[in-house]
C-alpha cells in the first residue's frame, strides 16, 4: 500500500506537470484528490487496517494528499499568471512609440496678412481700430461727399439692410472709411489712425470679386501734412511688405472724399516690370488708392481745414494676399478647402 501512494504521488505530479490550461486543473482535481479518487479510497480504507500499519499508512496518504493540493494551487497559480501575460501581451501600450501629433489650428491667411498690414502702420505711430460693419448711409457716403444723386455711389455697388433712403438707411459698409468719419467727429488732431475689417459690395463673384472681403484704410490728420508725407508713408510701407528691391510709382486717380486723389502700384512681383498676364502687360500691379482728405470732408466732422490737413488711404487685404502668395483666384479665400488654407 505503501508503494501505491508512492506511484500514484509521482504519476499525479506527473499528470499535473503536463496540464497548460486553467479549465483543464479541475479534472485534475476531481481524478487525484476527489470522492472517487484512489488516495480517497486509501484513506476511507485505513479503518480496515491494523493499528500500527494504520499510524505509518495514514501518515503517509495524508501527506501525498497535502503534496497534491500544494502543488495544485502553485500550479494554478502559475497558469493564472501565464494567461494574464498572455492576455496584457495582446493589448499591451508600448510607452517608448512617439506621441501622434495633434493637427493644430492656425490664423486665416486673410487674418495673417490683415495683421501684417497694422504692424507695419503701427510700427509708424498709426492706433488700430476697427468699427460697426452694418453703417448709416451718412457716414458710408455723405460725409464722404458722396450725396445720393452723386454718380460715385455707381463705385460702391451697396447692400442694404433697410428699405428707407435717407441719410439714416441702414447698409453693410462699402469700405472701412466711415469709422475714419467718426473718428474725426470725435477726436480732436492729430490723429493717426488705421482702421482694418470686413467690407461688402453687391457684385457678382468672379477670380477677382468677392461680395465680403476685407480693407484696412489709414488716416493721419494733423498742422502741416502734405503730400510729400503721404508718399513717404505709402512707399515706406509697400517696402517693407514687398520688399526693399521692389519697384513704387505714385499716379494721379479720383475717389470723391479725397482732393488730389492718388494711385499707388510696384512693380509686377511676377515679371519685375517686364509684362505678364498678371499685370495686364503693364509691368506694374495697383496696391491701394489715397489722397488729402477732401477739405469739404474735414470741415463736415468740425476739424478746420484751413489749420488742419491730412492723407488717408485704403486697400484690400485679399487683393495684398494675392499678390505676395501668387493666389490665382479669390475665391479660395472662402472655399474651406484645407487644401489650400494648409499653405499658410
Ligand atoms: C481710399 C482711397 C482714398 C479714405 C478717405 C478717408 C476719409 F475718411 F478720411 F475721408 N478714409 N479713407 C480713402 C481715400 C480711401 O481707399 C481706396
Amino acid at each position: 500500500m505503501q508503494q501505491e501512494l508512492e506511484q500514484l504521488e509521482s504519476a499525479a505530479l506527473d499528470e499535473l506537470a503536463r496540464v497548460s490550461e486553467l479549465s483543464q486543473l479541475e479534472a485534475w482535481r476531481v481524478q487525484y484528490l476527489g470522492k472517487k479518487s484512489a488516495l480517497t479510497a486509501v484513506l476511507r480504507s485505513l479503518s480496515s487496517l491494523s493499528s500500527d500499519e494504520r499510524k505509518v499508512i495514514g501518515a503517509r496518504a495524508n501527506s501525498v494528499k497535502e503534496s497534491l493540493q500544494n502543488s495544485l494551487a502553485t500550479r494554478k497559480e502559475t497558469l493564472s499568471l501565464e494567461s494574464l501575460d498572455e492576455s496584457l501581451g495582446a493589448s499591451a501600450i508600448d510607452v517608448t512609440l512617439p506621441g501622434r501629433p495633434l493637427p493644430h489650428g492656425r490664423l486665416h491667411p486673410t487674418t495673417q496678412v490683415m495683421g501684417e498690414i497694422c504692424s507695419v502702420f503701427a510700427g509708424m505711430g498709426f492706433q488700430i481700430i476697427e468699427g460697426p460693419e452694418v453703417e448709416r448711409d451718412y457716414y458710408n457716403f455723405e460725409a464722404l461727399n458722396i450725396p445720393e444723386t452723386h454718380p460715385a455711389r455707381d463705385m460702391f455697388a451697396t447692400l442694404w439692410v433697410d428699405a428707407r433712403e435717407d441719410r439714416n438707411a441702414r447698409l453693410l459698409r462699402t469700405h472701412t472709411s466711415p469709422m475714419q468719419i467718426r473718428l474725426m467727429e470725435q477726436q480732436k488732431p492729430p490723429l493717426r489712425f488705421v482702421v482694418p475689417g470686413r467690407t461688402y459690395r453687391y457684385e457678382a463673384t468672379d477670380a477677382t470679386h468677392e461680395w465680403m472681403f476685407h480693407q484696412v484704410e489709414g488716416l493721419a490728420i494733423d498742422v502741416d501734412i502734405t503730400l510729400r508725407d503721404l508718399k513717404e508713408t505709402l512707399f515706406e510701407f509697400c517696402k517693407k511688405v514687398f520688399g526693399r528691391d521692389t519697384g513704387v510709382r505714385f499716379r494721379c486717380d479720383y475717389f470723391p472724399f479725397v482732393e488730389p486723389g492718388g494711385e499707388v502700384a510696384i512693380e509686377c512681383v511676377s515679371c519685375k516690370g517686364a509684362g505678364c498676364r498678371l499685370c495686364g502687360g503693364t509691368g506694374w500691379l495697383e496696391i491701394l488708392g489715397c489722397g488729402m482728405v477732401h477739405p469739404d470732408v474735414l470741415s463736415r466732422c468740425g476739424i478746420d481745414p484751413s489749420v488742419h490737413s491730412g492723407f488717408a488711404f485704403g486697400m484690400g487685404v485679399e487683393r495684398v494676399s494675392i499678390l505676395r502668395h501668387g493666389i490665382d483666384d479669390i475665391r479660395h479665400f472662402y472655399s474651406d478647402d484645407f487644401r489650400f488654407l494648409r499653405q499658410f
